[in-house]
């Protein structure tokens, strides 16, 4: 398994932009593409439903060594084999998501501001996403937060910290500018029309060194 210090790509299947039935072949996709760690996000779903969309991404996520992360429900880690779970700052404290999952998994926080971000740090956090930095239909209530504290953040949170929010292919080399090392990327790559070339073209976008 994929240990998270070296994932960069962090994707999300989200159902908001796939259809129940192809939860199964966007996994795929995004793997071939070769993203790093893979979350699972259904907010309409019931938990039996996310169950269900969890044990049919877990045979790929494993085969391919990438860890799935199921967010919002700690507890469904009791009935899946998922890697982790990623919790919101309205939802679960790191420590409460770990009692819930009931066993040895990774904890993933939002954070959206830097009291936020050394709050989860100091909690326990296995890794922190951070933003949105830009606005963002998939999260269009949030506020966009941009790109100036990221630079401060990576100098003061020693976590894997994944930039979010209106992170595309197209901004990726503005973001890295500005101080990010990893992103977590939502509807760039589910509404690619070649979802696997997007992901490869993204995650060697990454890899480049940002120009200083
Ligand atoms: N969380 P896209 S922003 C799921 O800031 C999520 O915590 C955010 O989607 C946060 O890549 C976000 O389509 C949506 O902009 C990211």
């Amino acid at each position: 398994m994929k240990s998270i210090s070296c994932c960069f790509l962090y994707g999300i299947v989200d159902l908001g932009y796939v259809a129940s039935d192809k939860v199964a072949t966007m996994t795929d996709l995004l793997l071939r593409g070769g993203i790093d760690m893979l979350q699972l996000r259904a907010k309409e779903h019931s938990k039996s439903e996310i169950l269900n969309f969890a044990e049919s991404m877990l045979p790929l996520t494993r085969m391919a060594g990438i860890p799935l992360i199921v967010n919002d429900h700690p507890n469904l880690l009791r009935e899946v084999d998922a890697e982790g779970c990623h919790v919101g700052q309205e939802d679960y404290g790191v420590g409460e998501a770990r009692d819930l999952a009931g066993r040895d998994c990774l904890v993933g926080k939002s954070t959206h501001t830097l009291v936020q971000a050394r709050a989860a740090e100091r909690d326990g956090a296995d890794y922190i996403g951070f933003g949105p930095l830009f606005p963002t239909g998939t999260k269009p209530t949030a506020k966009a937060i941009g790109l100036r504290g990221i630079r401060t953040l990576h100098q003061q949170v020693n976590l894997p910290i994944y930039c979010i929010g209106g992170v595309k292919l197209d901004n990726l080399r503005e973001i890295l500018s500005a101080g990010a090392k990893r992103v977590c990327i939502v509807s760039d790559l589910l509404l690619a029309s070649d979802v696997a070339k997007r992901t490869a073209e993204t995650k060697s976008a990454l890899c480049i060194d940002p120009p200083s």
